[in-house]
């Protein structure tokens, strides 16, 4: 059975999850402790030698990077969510650049800044912090502009691009980015939020992350 190395906390993680349950592909979930460093210990190197999750384990093929994962698991399941036809598939490899590149990187940069450098003991830089606001103020409005005119970010059709978007996008209740000026892009992604692919894995995102740092937050403050 293909098993997914994941944490609760990882938006690239829960965005494979996504998929598994949209796909309704059945797998073995391995919670690796981030917090206690189980991702530099040899057992996960043999599973992805640079440390880091999400990871698959498909009956020995071991694969790693989150959209290299969603990709090559909608191709083995033969899914629409990853067409085949050429300008298709390129407009959906377009979006998740996109998604990675400009939307991941930055609720990651405002994250860690706002929470997790709290939590590793690290220094809190203004400067990161800020210009993942600013990227995110810059490109949330594109994403807009392309949920006006279609149903999904890459079309009319939901795709792999949809998934990563979503998990991209998961935290901004905890980074307070206020989503009402965008309500394209605000009901897209309640309407995904609602489906059972997604409420299979967490309720929100929010809600996973406090259940799991709350407390240690408060101690890291204290
Ligand atoms: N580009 C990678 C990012 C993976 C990543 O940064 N994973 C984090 C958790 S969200 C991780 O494993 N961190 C552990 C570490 O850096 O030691 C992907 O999309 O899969």
């Amino acid at each position: 059975m293909l098993v997914l190395y994941s944490n609760p906390l990882s938006s690239p993680a829960n965005k494979i999850r996504f998929l598994l349950h949209y796909l309704a592909i059945p797998y073995e979930l391995k919670i690796v402790n981030i917090a206690a460093g189980e991702q530099q210990q040899s057992d996960f190197l043999k599973i992805n030698p640079y440390g880091k999750i999400p990871a698959i384990d498909d009956n020995g093929f071991r694969l790693a990077e989150s959209n290299a994962i969603l990709r090559y698991l909608a191709d083995k399941h033969h899914s629409n969510l990853y067409p085949k036809n050429l300008e298709e598939r390129a407009i959906v490899e377009q979006w998740l650049d996109f998604a990675a590149n400009h939307i991941s990187t930055a609720t990651a940069k405002v994250m860690f800044n706002t929470y997790f450098y709290r939590l590793k003991g690290a220094t809190k830089d203004e400067r990161s912090l800020q210009d993942g606001r600013l990227w995110l103020d810059n490109y949330l409005p594109m994403l807009e502009k392309q949920l006006a005119k279609q149903a999904y970010i890459a079309g009319n059709n939901l795709t792999i691009a949809d998934f990563s978007l979503l998990a991209a996008l998961d935290a901004v209740e905890l980074i307070n980015i206020n989503l009402t000026p965008y309500p394209y892009l605000k009901a897209w992604r309640q309407n995904l939020m609602a489906e059972s692919f997604y409420q299979d894995c967490h309720s929100s995102y929010a809600a996973a992350f406090k259940a799991a740092v709350g407390t240690m937050l408060d101690e890291a403050t204290n």
